[in-house]
């Protein structure tokens, strides 16, 4: 990066520090795509004169609200919940739902501001936006999820709607939970509409849906490799979570060959250097999703190390697959996975990897998938949801896994044509900042200004 460019960066993030006071992971997620995009615009006024990318960082809108409900004691608890609309140029805000106690604005500012860069890329019309609550799901029971579910969705009711605001799942809020919403919204609207993603089969959910985020993750791992003409076959994986997307990324890579020797939560990590395959993996879902127990129980069972309070990235392997949560690989654990020979690294989970690890990888010319782009499956799968909804019918297995298999390809195609350097690297971080950004772009220049 040049020095004026250093220089508009430095500038920039001035500003959208100054307007967004205490929001670290929002100023982390800004500084990544600007990084990308003030370079890209240099040449082309047209987007400085518009001052496109500082709308970009101004969410269209933000609603915060109060949730209460009562617990199986009938003692009564407070909660807040919130909706980021971030951007609708091209189609109506999309995004998850996160339930869980760490859930800030900050948080979820920066979730709403990547999944607008991130839907653009899977090519269909949706908008970005991100919603959640500080609640914490675990230890409650079925009953208290569901008032909580019931009194969020309360509120939330008459911000949403299949054109205008379409939530779904994310950290804390799987099938179980979409149920509950989804039934209220139901109950207060009175219509069955697509409002909501992730749905079970039965009420109008897609097939796919649930494998789409840890598949397409994988997916498009394979499509760097295949690139560099590689393969995930005899490849050790490290991954790291063991929620939706971890699972769901640890079975792909079972079936394309390779083999996933961890998974972790927030407690810890397993180590099974046999692989957490077939009748393993099927037991740490019914672990995760039925019983909702811990990691550490699959060392017991299967009696494999666990290694408490820590993060699996000191485990060799040849690919790593952050699928957890934000933030949970350093520029330290970057170098351990480059010194022990990882070649790739997908991102399942958002903006896991910090900006010094970033620095790290790229630096080392490692194959890394932003999460913008790897995890774009989920996402791409509810935009099908959406089209079955509308359309009042359910497409095939078959069809849809090639639908997202043929989406990941395409993402994969965008960030090489924007990503390549002189050298030939693959700057896929690049490539997806550029290629997001372009089709939201050139759809605000369109309404002119507002
Ligand atoms: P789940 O709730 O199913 O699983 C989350 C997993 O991450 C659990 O193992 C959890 O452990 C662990 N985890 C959560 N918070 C922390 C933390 N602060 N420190 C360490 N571990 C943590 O969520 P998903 O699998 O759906 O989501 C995982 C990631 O993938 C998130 O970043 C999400 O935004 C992203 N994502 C999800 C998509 C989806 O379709 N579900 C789509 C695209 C991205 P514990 O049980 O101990 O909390
Ligand atoms: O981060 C994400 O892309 C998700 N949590 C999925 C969003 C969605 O609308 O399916």
């Amino acid at each position: 990066m040049g020095d004026s460019i250093k220089q508009q960066l430095d500038d920039f993030m001035e500003t959208v520090i100054a307007r967004n006071p205490g929001e670290p992971e929002f100023h982390q997620a800004v500084y990544e795509v600007a990084g990308s995009i003030l370079p890209f615009i240099q040449d082309k006024p047209i987007y400085q004169e518009a001052r496109i990318l500082e709308r970009m960082t101004e969410p269209d809108r933000i609603i915060i609200f109060r949730v209460v409900w009562e617990d199986d004691d009938n003692r009564v608890h407070v909660n807040r919940g919130y909706r980021v609309q971030n951007n609708n140029a091209i189609g109506p805000y999309k995004g998850g739902l996160r339930f869980h106690p760490s859930v800030n604005l900050s948080i979820l500012k920066f979730l709403a501001f990547e999944q607008t860069f991130k839907n653009s890329l899977t090519s269909l019309p949706m908008g970005g936006g991100k919603g959640g609550a500080n609640f914490d799901p675990k230890g409650k029971s079925d009953h208290e999820v569901m008032r909580f579910c019931q009194a969020y969705m309360t509120e939330l009711e008459r911000h949403i709607g299949e054109d205008t605001d379409v939530p779904a799942g994310d950290i804390g809020v799987g099938a179980r939970e979409i149920g509950y919403l989804f039934g209220q919204h139901k109950r207060l609207s009175n219509q069955f509409t697509g409002v909501l993603t992730g749905k079970g089969l039965e009420y109008g959910g897609s097939l796919v849906r649930t494998e789409a985020t840890g598949y397409g993750a994988v997916y498009f791992l394979e499509d760097m490799l295949n690139h560099r003409k590689e393969n995930l076959a005899g490849r050790t994986a490290v991954i790291s979570g063991s929620g939706n997307v971890a699972t769901y990324a640890a079975e792909m890579i079972a079936e394309l060959g390779g083999k996933p020797v961890t998974l972790s939560d927030s407690s810890g990590f397993i180590h099974d250097p046999n692989g957490i395959t077939g009748d393993k993996l099927a037991w740490v879902k019914e672990l995760k999703e039925v019983r909702r127990g811990r990691i550490s129980e699959y060392a017991e069972k299967f009696g494999v190390e666990y290694h408490a309070g820590k993060r699996p990235w000191g485990v060799p392997c040849d690919v790593a697959l952050p699928c957890a949560t934000q933030n949970e690989l350093n520029a330290d654990e970057a170098r351990m996975l480059v010194n022990n020979g990882c070649i790739a690294v997908s991102e399942g989970a958002n903006m896991p990897t910090e900006q010094g690890g970033i620095d790290v990888l790229l630096g080392n010319r490692i194959l890394f998938a932003p999460s913008k782009a790897a995890n774009a499956g989920g996402v791409a799968v509810s935009g099908l949801e959406m089209s079955q909804n509308s359309a009042r019918l359910s497409w095939e297995e078959e069809h849809l896994d090639e639908k997202l298999r043929s989406i990941m390809r395409n993402i994969h195609k965008n960030c090489v044509e924007y990503g390549t350097e002189p050298d030939g690297y693959v700057n896929y971080l690049k490539g997806a900042n550029v290629a997001g950004f372009i089709k939201v772009a050139n759809a605000m220049l369109a309404f002119g200004v507002m």
